[in-house]
């Protein structure tokens, strides 16, 4: 049944003039604050424009990407909401295609970022030929549209500070958490995240070696309008620090090929395409 809505999905706009290089109906910078509420964050028309899984295209041109958002998630409920509303807020007026995609661990199991977005990787990309796949924390709202969900040359990390960091800024140089962008091809070739970072672990850090060793780098967009607001919470008490995560980072180049989006074990326990969002629950093998 969702072949036959995505043809039509896909087909129709074929058609249209390419969407301008520059949006043109971008505000900037945005009032965001930590605080922010369900109500002051929605815009009821741009949840009209919807189609089922939150998905959109815009309707007078053909949008220049198209944009996977996938989201790992797990009982943060409040976030979520305010996440996915803001985000076809601003998708909307960035003009992109796009779709967003909320990866949840199904319990007993341990939380495992890395694996849930391999696993959301691949059921984005049974559905649609998306040409970019930003993984976004839960927590983070953007705090200015002109940071474009599009991809580059190399793979994009979009946040270049945070109010969850001292100064607004990033822990340190290196940090590669909270929001990347990938095209699918960039993905493979590092063969996406390890699945071995079950817990509160360094799998954004082991990503960023991968990329090293294929001679990649992330890049960052312009400092002003990469700051994020981080909607506050607790360390959660389903993700303690990973214990083995320390040795995990010391041998990515050894295990980078056996261990990723091509061999993860997944099961996948649903696939609903929700009003705002496909979501999907995700369990290892063994729970089977
Ligand atoms: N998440 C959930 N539920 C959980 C745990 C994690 O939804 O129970 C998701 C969510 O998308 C969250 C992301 O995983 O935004 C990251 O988890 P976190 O918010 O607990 O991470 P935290 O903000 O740290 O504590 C971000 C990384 C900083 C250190 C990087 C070390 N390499």
């Amino acid at each position: 049944k969702h072949l036959i809505a995505e043809t039509s999905f896909t087909q129709s706009r074929s058609s249209l003039p390419l969407c301008p290089e520059q949006p043109p109906h971008l505000v900037g910078k945005m009032n965001i604050k930590p605080t922010i509420t369900l109500q002051e964050v929605t815009n009821e028309e741009s949840l009209r424009n919807l189609s089922y899984g939150g998905r959109y295209a815009p309707p007078y041109c053909q949008a220049r990407e198209k944009t996977a958002i996938i989201i790992p998630y797990r009982d943060r409920k409040e976030h979520l909401d305010i996440l996915v509303r803001h985000l076809h807020t601003v998708l909307q007026r960035q003009q992109l295609e796009y779709g967003i995609y909320v990866v949840e661990m199904a319990l007993p199991t341990q939380f495992n970022r890395g694996l849930l977005v391999n696993a959301g990787f691949r059921t984005a990309r049974g559905i649609s030929n998306y040409t970019c796949y930003v993984i976004h924390d839960v927590d983070s709202l953007m705090t200015d549209d002109r940071n474009l969900y599009r991809c580059g040359s190399q793979p994009i990390h979009f946040m270049t500070g945070s109010t969850k960091y001292k100064n607004n800024g990033i822990p340190y140089y290196d940090f590669h958490g909270g929001v990347v962008g990938f095209t699918p091809e960039q993905y493979l070739k590092v063969n996406g995240f390890s699945n071995l970072y079950f817990g509160w672990g360094s799998e954004d850090d082991d990503l960023g070696i991968r990329l090293q060793y294929f001679g990649m780098r992330y890049v960052r967009p312009n400092d002003e309008f990469g700051k994020y607001v981080a909607l506050p919470h607790v360390r959660d008490v389903s993700n303690q620090e990973s214990p083995n995560s320390y040795g995990l980072v010391r041998n990515v180049p050894a295990r980078q090929m056996q261990d990723g989006v091509e061999t993860i074990g997944f099961k996948r326990f649903a696939l609903e395409y929700q009003q705002l969002y496909t979501w999907l629950l995700i369990g290892v093998k063994e729970d089977e």
